[in-house]
C-alpha cells in the first residue's frame, strides 16, 4: 500500500503532495513501481496534528480521488462524508485510524457500500497491562462491532497502529508478535514506514522519522510474521524487498 499523503504537515512526506496534480503522479508512480492500493489521505495523524475541518479535507482529497478513477484506492479518513465522497468515486477501502469510533455514521456507511475496512489500534502509552494483548483484545471488540453492525467480515482489515501511543519497545514487540494479530483471523496491515521508532532505535533519541533502511527491515520480519499489507511511503524499494522475503520463504 503505497502512502499519498495530500497534507502539508505528515510527519515524513509534508506538503510533498499537496498539489493534486502531484499526488496523482505520486499515486500513479506507486502503482507503476508495484503498490497493489495506494492510500489517499487529508488529515495528519501525527503527534500535535492540526485537526482538519470536513471541507478542508474534502477539498485536499475529493480531487485527487476524482482523477484516479479506476485505480484501486483506499481513502485514509475517519469522517464518514470523506469516506463516502471517496466511494462514490471509485475507492475500494476505507482507512480508519479510529476504528469506527471517531464518526458515528461510519459503519453504516461501510456496511452499506459493501467497501474494504481497516481498522487501526490507538491507545495510550502507560495504560497497557500487556500491550499485544491488550491490542488483540480492542481489534477483536472491534471486529465484534463491525460485523454487528453488518460489515462484511471477509472485508475487514486489522492493524495494531505502530507509533499510536506505544513506546518504541511496545513497536517493535507488537511486529516480533504479531501472530498474535494474525491468529484473529482477518488480514494485519502493517505501517511502521519512517516512523520515529526506527530513528530512535538507531541511536537518536529524538528522531522525528526512520530512515528508508530500518523500513525496510521492518516490512520484511512484519512480513515473515504474516503481516498482509505493509503501507509504506518508498513503494519501489519495498516491492524489491518483500520480493527477496517472498522467493525465501517460499
Ligand atoms: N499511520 C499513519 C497514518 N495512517 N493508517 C493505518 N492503517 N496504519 C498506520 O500505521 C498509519 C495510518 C501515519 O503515517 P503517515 O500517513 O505517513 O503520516 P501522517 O499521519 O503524519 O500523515
Amino acid at each position: 500500500m503505497g502512502i499519498v499523503n495530500v497534507t502539508p504537515d505528515s510527519f515524513s512526506d509534508g506538503g510533498a503532495h499537496l498539489d493534486p496534480d502531484d499526488a496523482v503522479a505520486a499515486a500513479r508512480r506507486m502503482l507503476e513501481e508495484g503498490a497493489a492500493i495506494v492510500d489517499v489521505g487529508g488529515e495528519s495523524t501525527r503527534p500535535g496534528h492540526e485537526p482538519v475541518s470536513l471541507d478542508e479535507e474534502l477539498r485536499r482529497v475529493v480531487p485527487v480521488l476524482e482523477r484516479l478513477d479506476g485505480v484501486p484506492v483506499s481513502v485514509d479518513t475517519s469522517k464518514a462524508e470523506v469516506a463516502r465522497r471517496a466511494l462514490a468515486v471509485g475507492a475500494e477501502l476505507v482507512n480508519d485510524v479510529t476504528a469506527l469510533r471517531a464518526d458515528p455514521a461510519m459503519a453504516e456507511l461501510v456496511a452499506e457500500s459493501g467497501a474494504w475496512v481497516c481498522m487501526m489500534h490507538w491507545g495510550k502509552q502507560p495504560d497497557y497491562a500487556d500491550v499485544v494483548s491488550d491490542v488483540v483484545a480492542f481489534l477483536e471488540e472491534r471486529l465484534r462491532f463491525a460485523v454487528d453492525a453488518g460489515i462484511d467480515e471477509e472485508r475487514i482489515v486489522l492493524d495494531p497502529g505502530i507509533g499510536f501511543g506505544k513506546t518504541v519497545e511496545q513497536n517493535f514487540e507488537l511486529v516480533r508478535r504479531l501472530p498474535e494479530l494474525v491468529a484473529l483471523g482477518r488480514p494485519v496491515l502493517v505501517g511502521f514506514s519512517r516512523k520515529s521508532s526506527l530513528g530512535r532505535v538507531l541511536g537518536d533519541a529524538d528522531a522525528k522519522t526512520g530512515p528508508l533502511s530500518a523500513s525496510l527491515a521492518a516490512a520484511v520480519t512484519a512480513y515473515e510474521r504474516g503481516a498482509t499489507i505493509l503501507r509504506v511511503h518508498d513503494v519501489r524499494s519495498h516491492v524489491e524487498a518483500l520480493t527477496v522475503a517472498a522467493a525465501v520463504v517460499g
